[in-house]
């Protein structure tokens, strides 16, 4: 018996539709949908996005070999503090999922070292991460260009700039999700048996997921309903990370997701890129969107800094109040 999602969890579930960016159209028209996209959605699906069906599938087998293999194996790249091979926790305060992953830096020298721990022919995981990232940074960088042309800015790599330093801080991730054994969709009692990866807004400017097709996804809106993603194997989908949403000073706003546990006979395999600037980088809104109508709603902070009150907390807190600056209200003059 298949039981709705919505029985069993507080915030309802409702079918909308994601938008679907083609990025193959004309730039201005492309630029102006990717920058409604991000208004209204904070979460977009890009298609005709160019990356090679071959740099995909290699680092995909290469996930699934991983994950192929006997936990005493796998054990061997981990705990994941935070890199390397983690197995239901997450992060460093008690979080759990119904999930194993990989998380990567994505410096070419620590992919190299992690390799030796991740599989008995580094060399071929090393060379599918490496060309992966290249990938995806550059899919990152071209929808950041976008970005800031639709938004009028006139410093056009002033988003890509940040993702595209060598001392980037961006980070790639593997999510595997096994069936779950047992499944009662019906149980109450243990609401997180049903939690894949909690819910959460990624804390990085800009993410590109993409899964094998198996669902999972679930996105958050500004209504409080949750919204299931299609999985879609030959597309990428688009995150607005929290530091996007301090750049454009709340134009746009990240994300809230999760993904549920696996319910299917299939086991769910995500891969994510987490762009992200260097850890001395301060990040403040820009200029562009300050004015004395529209003041600056963040202190700035370095995202050094950022990241440590990130895994301080816990995956579902709402890290960016810390950083909120008070408006003052308006004197009443009397
Ligand atoms: C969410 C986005 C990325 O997956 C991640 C996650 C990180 C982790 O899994 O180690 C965090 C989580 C993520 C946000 C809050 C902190 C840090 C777990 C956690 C409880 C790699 C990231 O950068 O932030």
């Amino acid at each position: 018996m298949v039981v709705p999602a919505t029985s069993m969890r507080s915030k309802k579930t409702k079918a909308v539709g994601i938008p679907e960016i083609d990025l193959s159209l004309d730039r201005s028209i492309v630029s102006e949908q990717i920058v409604k996209a991000c208004e209204e959605y904070g979460f977009f699906k890009v298609i005709n996005h160019g990356v090679s069906r071959e740099v995909i599938s290699r680092f995909e087998d290469e996930g699934v070999h991983f994950f192929d293999k006997p936990a005493d194996d796998k054990q061997r790249a981990g705990p994941a503090t935070p890199f390397g091979y983690g197995l239901k926790n997450i992060g460093l305060n008690g979080d759990k999922g119904e999930l194993e992953y990989l998380l990567l830096h994505t410096n070419p020298f620590s992919i190299a070292e992690r390799s030796k721990t991740i599989s008995n022919q580094p060399q071929s995981f090393s060379c599918a991460a490496n060309d992966y990232i290249e990938a995806a940074r550059e899919l990152a960088c071209e929808i950041l260009d976008l970005v800031a042309e639709g938004l009028w800015v006139p410093d056009k790599y002033v988003f890509s700039r940040l993702i595209r330093d060598v001392q980037s801080d961006s980070v790639l991730r593997l999510n595997h999700y096994p069936p779950v054994k047992n499944w009662d969709p019906s149980s109450k009692s243990c609401k997180d048996d049903h939690i894949g990866f909690g819910e959460h807004s990624d804390p990085q400017i800009l993410t590109i997921l993409r899964s094998n097709d198996v669902a999972g996804l679930e996105i958050s809106l500004h209504d409080g309903f949750w919204v299931p993603v299609p999985p879609d194997p030959t597309q990428f989908y688009v995150i607005i990370g929290d530091a996007l949403q301090v750049l454009t000073n709340g134009r746009f706003k990240s994300v809230r997701h999760r993904a549920l546990a696996n319910s299917s006979r299939n086991s769910r395999m995500s891969t994510m890129y987490f762009g992200a600037p260097s850890l001395n980088t301060t990040i403040s809104p820009l200029p562009e969107f300050v004015s004395p109508q529209n003041p600056s709603l963040y202190k700035p902070f370095t995202w050094s800094e950022y990241k440590k009150a990130a895994y301080s907390l816990r995956l579902g807190d709402c890290r960016l109040d810390l950083f909120k600056l008070r408006i003052p209200s308006p004197t009443l003059l009397i």
